[in-house]
């Protein structure tokens, strides 16, 4: 009952831009979504990735004030050094955008405005804190407290991180301004609310029946949601850092970030592609959201219930979401600097890109929180990369300048040995599509890998470099076979370590080779000059 897609639209997790990007967030989210685009294009479809800085919300103005900038220096600062790692890590987004770009205001502003329009908030007033010493009402994270649920006495106005319960202020114990350390007052204010509570059938029937396949940690987040039932949720806040609420009588007020964040992924796309409405408003598109897990709620309850309210665009097909990734056993965090930034890593281990893609995939957190260890990485570079990849590749490359002067040898009579080898590596393609195509992104590099442990193996056992002495016409053979898995191994590692498989592409003189074609035994004809083995 799969359904055929004529295009297919990716995103990935707009990151804030209230700090670079650290390994937890390429594990979780874009690693995997650029493995699976990837694929898409090598297999000829029709597929836009869009992603870009997530530049409102609370922890960008709290930076800002902690800094003595404005909140524009911040997201300026971070939306570059984000932009320029992901370029380099070879994230191959079509468009990185940004939420303050002006085609996002107009988009994010238009949504709004068709659902008020049309009646679909709930207007009401709340007594809500507010900080009299600085004068400002305190949204989200502006509000500090303890945790009702677990005590821990930093918790959020919006979230509680040590516990990960989602809470309002109001639940805080002990609540102070995180502004002015302040105790702040209640006064009233008036809001936008979205009544999830309304879309509760619609939501129930879609995932919970439509969407099985979800994998089990969001399916299971979703359930719980929903059996918990829903209340009307906020959709404004009072900051002075964001999209002007665009309706009379909402000064001092602008657009809440998790309400237009998402649409970011519109308007990503409409400056990517003038064409940008075939790829939101037609049922043939498939959208997936790649996203970390404390992202799920907004992606699969309130931003499909945004969407229904609108009607004029489809809804995800799948909603990938991977758990959280340690390191060194410890949590990550921006706020203790315990991480591995990316554009430092880019900076010590320049040239060494694929190493981290290798290995924040083969360590993905994909069912159970995981964790990143130096001592792994090492060892899965000298052991994998290195030893399996990297020593066949050049084998086969060195061999053949040695024996044959860099031509490729022609192919003589195949023994049951080569044709069962060929056979092993023809098998890896059905199931490398389907565990790509299911987000079973570890397995699928495991897939790929084998194909180089199939080479390296063939020729540990075939030994061309002692049968040269007695059977120089099988040394062909042997090599003919080994080039062709080397031309394999570039075309189905490219999705994972694409710095790698343009290198192979490289030494073996071929500018590509389609993806349909993995598993062929003659990508390379005989004849043909190879170039330099590095
Ligand atoms: N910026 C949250 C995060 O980085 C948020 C994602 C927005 S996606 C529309 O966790
Ligand atoms: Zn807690």
């Amino acid at each position: 009952m799969s359904k055929e897609f004529k295009r297919y639209l990716v995103t990935s997790a707009l990151p804030y831009a209230n700090g670079p990007v650290h390994i937890g967030h390429l594990a979780g989210v874009y690693i995997p979504s650029d493995i699976y685009t990837r694929y898409l294009r090598l297999r000829g479809r029709d597929v836009v990735s869009v992603c870009g800085s997530d530049e409102h919300g609370v922890p960008i103005t709290i930076k800002a004030r902690k800094e003595g900038v404005t909140p524009q220096e911040i997201v300026d600062r971070y939306h570059r050094i984000i932009k320029d790692s992901f370029e380099r890590l070879g994230m191959s987004f079509d468009i990185y955008s940004r939420t303050s770009s002006p085609t996002h205001a107009v988009t994010a502003s238009d949504f709004f405005r068709k659902l008020y329009d049309e009646g679909k908030f709930i207007e009401k007033s709340s007594m809500q804190y507010y900080d009299e010493e600085a004068g400002t009402f305190l949204a989200d994270r502006y509000i500090v407290g303890t945790c009702p649920k677990c005590g821990n006495d930093r918790a959020y106005g919006d979230q509680c991180e040590k516990c990960g319960s989602t809470l309002s202020p109001e639940e805080l114990v002990d609540p102070h301004s995180a502004v002015s350390g302040s105790v702040p007052v209640l006064r009233e204010t008036k809001h936008w609310y979205l009544p999830l509570d309304q879309y509760e059938t619609f939501l129930r029937e879609w995932i919970l029946d439509g969407h099985k396949e979800w994998k089990t940690n969001v399916y299971g987040q979703c359930k719980s949601w929903l059996d918990g039932g829903l209340q009307p949720r906020a959709v404004s806040r009072d900051l002075d850092w964001g999209i002007p609420v665009p309706v009379e009588g909402a000064e001092g007020k602008v657009l809440y970030v998790w309400f237009d964040a998402p649409i970011g992924y519109i308007s990503a796309t409409k400056d990517f592609t003038p064409d940008w409405e075939k790829y939101w408003k037609s049922e043939d598109t498939k959208m997936v959201h790649f996203i970390g897990k404390d992202n799920i709620v907004f992606h699969c309850i309130v931003f499909p219930s945004m969407l229904k309210a609108h009607g004029d665009y489809i809804l995800p097909e799948n909603v990938p979401s991977n758990e959280f990734l340690n390191l060194e056993g410890d949590k990550i965090s921006t706020s203790r600097n315990w991480a591995v930034w990316l554009h430092e890593y880019l900076d010590e281990f320049p040239g060494k890109e694929d190493v981290l893609r290798y290995v924040l995939c083969a360590n993905a957190p994909e069912t159970k929180d995981n964790d990143f260890t130096w001592k792994d990485f090492q060892a899965r570079n000298n052991n994998e990369l290195v030893a399996v990849l990297g020593n066949f590749v050049n084998r086969a490359l060195v061999l053949t300048q040695k024996y044959f002067g860099g031509i490729v040898p022609a192919c003589g009579g195949l023994n049951d040995y080569d044709r069962e080898t060929i056979a092993e590596v023809a098998a890896v393609k059905g199931s490398l599509e389907k565990n790509i195509e299911n987000y079973h992104f570890r397995e699928a590099l495991k897939e790929a890998m084998n194909i180089a442990r199939i080479g390296n193996k063939y020729l540990a056992d075939t030994e061309p470099w002692k049968v040269v002495k007695s059977d120089p016409e099988r040394v062909k053979t042997i090599l003919y076979v080994a080039l062709q898995i080397t031309a394999n191994t570039a075309v189905a590692i490219e999705p994972f370590m694409p710095f790698s498989a343009r290198k192979i592409l490289a030494m073996l003189a071929v500018d590509k080779f389609d993806w349909e074609r993995l598993g062929a035994t003659d990508l390379i004809p005989a004849g043909h000059r190879i170039g330099e083995p590095a």
